[in-house]
């Protein structure tokens, strides 16, 4: 436990004997039994997969200590990355580990606080670009291929390799691949890289089956459900706000090839799934996350039969990175009293 994937998993990874075994502890994060969105969309069992609990506090971290580690290996200067926050928060955290440079691109004001602090803590240079995403993401595209520095977005294939550890740890604990996968879709490159996860370890026999992929874009940025490049993304979920995903014809073969399904939720159906995840299973995603628990809502209200089945949602980021969001979202009812007993008790006992 807590020695990170690329030990965990190397004979999975592209790993050499020139490969520097580094980590932050990234990996072997909780798989949660459901307490109650279980039995509501009636499926044999669900957990969730608290991605939240890297250590940046996304899944992100799987992919970059591989990236990070071959760059170090093929002797990099620095790195550089796009990013709607997370993936620029993992990166500054495994530079500063690795001593490498860190640059990172993210679209102006519209990172989520939490996502902006980790960047700036962890000593990255931050650029603001005033665009989106895709924007930012072909700038890093272009000036890596002209300059010596390694692209760190998930176009590089390590990321994916890393990632893909993901997989492995939800068939190690379930003894299986679960039948069904819920995930939300960004930039794509995370149901690409638990879809290649499940392939190898059935290819290698570890696993009897293969998940259904189910991918969720948010509405207002659903390129891959519309068929067509969308040039303004809106959505509340910052995290998947991506008009033109990277991995897109790799997201629609991990569709096609598990007999799955990339659909869209709205922002809406987004806030009502990251509202009850936090109140009724005590877990707190970004509202990205919560993309795949409302595509789970959706799914089985337009028909989608779980029963007898075993279904497994990613909750890929910690909703500590977005603060603003849960105070302006969630009405909390904080109530003010005077420091006094009576006060209290005033309000403590009429609670029920
Ligand atoms: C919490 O950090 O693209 O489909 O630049 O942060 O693999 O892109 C983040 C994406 C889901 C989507 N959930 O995954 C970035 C970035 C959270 C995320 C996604 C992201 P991909």
């Amino acid at each position: 436990m807590g020695s990170g994937v690329i030990k965990k998993y190397w004979e999975y990874l592209p790993v050499t004997d020139e490969t520097p075994l580094l980590s932050l502890g990234e990996g072997d994060t909780p798989l949660v039994r459901s307490s109650h969105i279980e039995k509501q969309v009636g499926c044999e069992e669900l957990y969730f997969k608290l991605e939240g609990c890297n250590p940046t506090g996304s899944f992100k971290d799987r992919g970059m200590v591989v990236a990070m580690a071959k760059a170090l290996e093929s002797n990099s200067v620095a790195v550089m990355c796009a990013s709607t926050g997370n993936t620029s928060a993992s990166a500054a955290a495994y530079g500063a580990y690795c001593n490498l440079p860190v640059m990172v691109l993210i679209p102006k004001g519209e990172v989520a606080l939490g996502k902006l602090a980790q960047a700036m803590a962890y000593g990255a240079k931050i650029v603001m670009v005033d665009g989106n995403f895709d924007d930012a993401l072909q700038l890093v595209r272009d000036f890596t291929a002209k300059h010596e520095v390694t692209l760190v977005n998930s176009v590089n294939p390590h990321r994916l390799e890393g990632q893909k550890t993901g997989a492995f740890e939800v068939s190690d604990v379930l003894g299986d691949a679960p039948d069904y996968m819920f995930i939300p879709v960004g930039n794509a490159g995370n149901i690409t890289a638990y879809w290649k996860g499940f392939k190898e370890y059935k290819d290698r026999g570890k696993t009897n089956k293969l998940p259904r992929m189910m991918g969720f874009q948010a509405a207002g940025a659903a390129p891959i459900v519309m068929g067509e490049i969308v040039s303004s993304p809106q959505t509340i979920a910052s995290a998947i706000r991506i008009g033109n995903p990277a991995s897109w014809q790799n997201a629609l073969n991990a569709r096609d090839e598990s007999d799955g399904s990339i659909n869209s939720v709205t922002d809406d159906e987004i806030l009502d799934a990251y509202r009850m995840l936090a109140s009724e299973e005590g877990i707190f995603g970004e509202p990205a996350s919560a993309a795949s628990v409302a595509g789970l809502f959706k799914s089985t209200a337009q028909g989608l039969d779980l029963s007898g089945k075993r279904v497994v949602c990613v909750i890929t980021g910690s909703g500590l990175k977005d603060p603003d969001l849960a105070v302006s979202s969630i009405q909390s009812g904080a109530i003010e009293i005077p420091a006094n007993m009576a006060s209290l008790e005033n309000i403590a006992l009429n609670l029920g």
